[in-house]
């Protein structure tokens, strides 16, 4: 007598549960139509996260004689950009913009410069004006 009160409720049980067990499945299928939630977050993060990473990496771009090497650098903003002179001559890093300038650098000399703003940043050596350099820094 006892078990049949028991398997009885436990069919109870599992007809109950069926339902939850089906909505649980039909629920994750609903989710992908509404995509624009997700894509809309991203949009208000940015406002936030200059303080918190003060923490940037560092990129290294050489001085040849008479070339930026690599001449176009895309950094996250954020990011220090250290020009080293490994060439035999005295060269600049100079912004278009006048944001930077290392002055004249010697051979073995470094400057440093951090890009806190998104943008495309040209520059070049003011003693070989063929000398270009871009940084383009992304939000
Ligand atoms: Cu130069």
């Amino acid at each position: 007598m006892k078990t049949t009160v028991v398997r009885v409720m436990a069919l109870i049980a599992l007809a109950a549960a069926l339902p939850l067990i089906v909505g649980m499945v039909l629920a994750e299928q609903g989710t992908p139509a509404s995509p624009t939630e997700q894509g809309a977050s991203p949009v208000a993060s940015p406002v936030a996260s200059p303080l918190a990473s003060p923490v940037g990496s560092t990129v290294a771009v050489s001085i040849v004689d008479f070339a930026f090497d690599a001449p176009t650098v895309e950094i996250p903003m954020g990011t220090t950009v250290t020009w080293t002179n490994t060439g035999k001559i005295i060269h600049t890093t100079t912004s278009k913009d006048k944001l930077w300038d290392s002055a004249i650098m010697n051979p073995g000399d470094t400057f440093s410069y951090t890009f806190t703003e998104a943008g495309t940043f040209d520059y070049w050596c003011t003693l070989h004006p063929n000398m270009l350099g871009t940084i383009v820094v992304t939000p």
